[in-house]
């Protein structure tokens, strides 16, 4: 077989890029190692920024995620036992998030995928990458015992932090950066109207928590807890009473819970690889990073490289100009380590690190005291937290 793009892995990323690339004309074959069942099942990403809402209008995904889609005009941070709002509408002059979850992101983009009449192989095995430093590279996967081969132009490696694409590229091509945390999310979702009309992130002498949701019957909830713990120590009823004890006293009063309908763990790390082309493998979302969630920027980063190497792969297309594919790296990546930064540095102003005793908490309250009372603070907070706008910190002429 041959395409124009092979796209590696069907996650928010890979589908996304399918469909701008379909919609410009451009052939392409999504190889997607699980199945579709099992992508949609992993619950994730809750909340998008504008930027990345506007890259799905573009996809032409926006018809539910507009009806369905909850829109946040800010957020209350809980600290010694009280809430104060970060009104990110009036900090940022106007912006707002949609609270539209990944699973229904990556639902719209598989209906779209289906309509577009475009291959995608789900169940691809050993899916393996050749000659990606040529002019023709080319990739090998089994699929019902056969082994088979599709030709390219181009390799998209969308094929998430365990993928094969980053992992084909010698190591003496790549440098990676990372800091893993001493600490994962434990995540509940429940069919349980939320405690809150917006989400609530708790800085508590016992750990972070975040009170979020998927709509307003469905509550998503995470829990900071130790590494070494697994969902054997978290039966529901635990998981709620360890929620209540970190909320305020009015939230938990008003907590509605139920059985859960999934659990599970997730480890934080930041991590970034340098750079993220290489010949004709372009890498994208979180095959390239990873942000902790605290910040809720992955899928949104992943949707920002989507549209970035859509548009070079479009110019290299239709008006035989490489500048875009040249300059993708180094374009996403601005963007990529500014989203980094404020994972980081949120996730470090509101969780637990074992060993570092009372003083840490004492300091992370007098900066979030801080924070919540200086309006300089208070937007930083919001501007970062809305996204920063694609053409940020780039110079006009
Ligand atoms: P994905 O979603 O990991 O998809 C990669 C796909 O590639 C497939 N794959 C392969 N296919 C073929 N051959 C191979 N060898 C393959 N290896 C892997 C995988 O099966 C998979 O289907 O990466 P993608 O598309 O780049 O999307 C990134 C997002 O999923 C991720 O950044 C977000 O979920 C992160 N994230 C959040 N992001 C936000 O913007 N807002 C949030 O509120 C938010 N909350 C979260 C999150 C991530 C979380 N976890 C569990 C990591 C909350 C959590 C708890
Ligand atoms: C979620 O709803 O899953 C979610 C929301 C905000 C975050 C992280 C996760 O910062």
């Amino acid at each position: 077989m041959r395409t124009q793009v092979v796209i590696v892995g069907a996650g928010p990323s890979g589908l996304l890029l399918g469909q701008l690339l379909h919609k410009a004309g451009i052939d392409n074959v999504i190889l997607e190692r699980q199945s579709a069942e099992y992508v949609l099942g992993r619950i994730r990403a809750g909340v998008l920024e504008q930027v990345a809402v506007d890259v799905l209008d573009e996809a032409g995904m926006g018809e539910r995620m507009h009806r369905e889609g909850l829109v946040h005009e800010g957020f209350d941070l809980l600290f010694q036992g009280q809430r104060h709002r970060i009104d990110l509408k009036r900090l940022t002059g106007g912006k707002t998030v949609l609270v539209y979850g990944q699973t229904e992101v990556t639902r719209d983009l598989m209906a779209a995928r289906a309509a577009s009449g475009q291959t995608s192989v789900y169940e691809a095995q050993h899916v393996t990458l050749h000659d990606h430093d040529s002019a023709h590279p080319w990739v090998s996967y089994e699929k019902d015992g056969q082994t088979h081969r599709i030709d390219a132009d181009f390799i998209a490696g969308c094929d998430g932090f365990h993928g094969v694409c980053r992992a084909s590229v010698p190591r003496s091509a790549i440098t990676e950066y990372e800091k893993v945390y001493p600490f994962g999310w434990l995540g509940l979702l429940a069919d349980t109207p939320p405690v809150h009309e917006e989400l609530i992130y708790v800085n508590s002498p016992r750990g972070f928590a975040l009170c979020s949701m998927r709509s307003r019957t469905r509550s998503r909830y995470y829990l900071q807890v130790p590494l070494s713990d697994t969902l054997d120590n978290w039966s529901d009823q635990a998981f709620w009473d360890e929620l209540r004890r970190r909320l305020d006293p009015a939230a938990a009063e008003a907590l509605v819970t139920g059985p859960s309908i999934e659990k599970s763990i997730a480890p934080l790390r930041s991590f970034v690889s340098e750079p993220m082309r290489f010949g004709r493998l372009l890498l994208a979302g979180d095959a390239a990073h990873i942000v902790p969630p605290t910040g809720a920027k992955g899928l949104n980063l992943a949707a920002t490289d989507v549209k970035y190497l859509a548009d070079a792969l479009i110019e290299h297309y239709q008006e035989r100009s490489d500048a875009g594919l040249d300059g993708y790296s180094q374009r996403c990546l601005r963007r990529i380590w500014r989203a980094e930064r404020f994972s980081w540095w949120f996730t470090s102003l509101m969780h637990r690190f074992p060993g570092e005793g009372e003083i840490a908490q004492k300091f992370q309250e007098a900066e979030l005291d801080y924070l919540i009372h200086s309006e300089a603070g208070a937007r930083t907070i919001a501007e970062n937290y809305v996204g920063l706008p694609l053409d940020f910190g780039v110079r006009r002429a």
